[in-house]
């Protein structure tokens, strides 16, 4: 995409602050190609390191909450690659794809006081975030966008998550060889502000390719993470008795680690 097709964001972040605000306050607002970038020593051994030992050392020498680089307009990627499932495909996605995902809904459930139920346009109607940030992806590719979304930790202080809650997991509509696609974080990462579920790229909503209608950013992350085609959140105590095990499609069926950090 060239810089000139670009359209602004729908809000600035510096808005979110006051809107955030407005929204703690007022009850029912809510629901009212390549680039020539040499993949980063965290990719290159989250295949051959331990989990609990990378994540170990993580904890001891980086700041969790420290924020993910951000770039400019003119360091974007003409070309991001859609990696990964690239549709769904199946009857039930087809169809809420076929009516622009006006019959879409967001689930956010699990440990929570108050589940939320929530539209598109309720989404689009929040207090927004907009970054442009790095994705790494582990199979040695990395592309530079930009996101807009609900940041997720607006969404689950709304939702009144349990203090038992430990992860937040998201389930996606794609599965492969009949494993559904799904990932998980920790608490540190859900609040993280840069953590924010997606629905625009590069200023317009996004495509099927890319996670339509709704995927995670989770930037201090890898690739593999970044969940697209989000259909619920469930905040968990512990990721045990969810498919594999793991806390995702990857960890459970190709040895992943489940912290990929960045
Ligand atoms: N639901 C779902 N999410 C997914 C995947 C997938 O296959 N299904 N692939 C992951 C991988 S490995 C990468 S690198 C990114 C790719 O995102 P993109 O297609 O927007 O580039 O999505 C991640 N999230
Ligand atoms: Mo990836």
């Amino acid at each position: 995409m060239s810089k000139d097709t670009l359209i602004m964001p729908p809000s600035p972040s510096s808005s979110f602050i006051t809107r955030r605000h407005a929204l703690v306050g007022g009850a029912g607002l809510l629901l009212a190609g390549c680039d020539q970038i040499n993949a980063s020593p965290a990719v290159q051994s989250v295949l051959s390191l331990g989990e609990k030992a990378t994540h170990g050392a993580q904890r001891l020498v980086t700041d969790r909450n420290a924020l993910a680089r951000e770039f400019s307009r003119a360091d974007m990627s003409p070309v991001f690659r859609q990696n990964g499932n690239r549709n769904p495909g199946t009857a039930e996605y087809d169809a809420l794809a076929a009516n622009n995902f006006a019959d879409w809904t967001l689930n956010v459930g699990g440990m929570v006081a108050q589940p939320l139920r929530l539209s598109l346009a309720q989404l689009m109607a929040a207090p927004r975030r907009t970054q442009i940030t790095r994705h790494d992806c582990v199979e040695g590719w990395s592309a530079i966008g930009e996101w807009s979304g609900v940041p997720l930790g607006l969404l689950l202080r709304r939702a009144g998550l349990s203090s038992n809650a430990k992860y937040v997991v998201f389930h996606c509509a794609d599965s492969t060889g009949g494993a559904p696609y799904y990932e998980s974080i920790d608490l540190i990462d859900a609040f993280h502000p840069q953590t924010i579920l997606a629905t625009h790229m590069n200023g317009a909503p996004l495509v099927v390719g890319h996670g339509a209608p709704l995927r995670l950013r989770v930037e201090r992350q890898l690739g593999y993470k970044q969940a697209k085609y989000v259909m619920r959140v469930e905040a968990v105590a512990s990721l045990d008795s969810l498919y594999g095990g793991k806390g995702g499609y990857w960890e459970d069926h190709r040895g992943y680690q489940w912290f990929a950090g960045i």
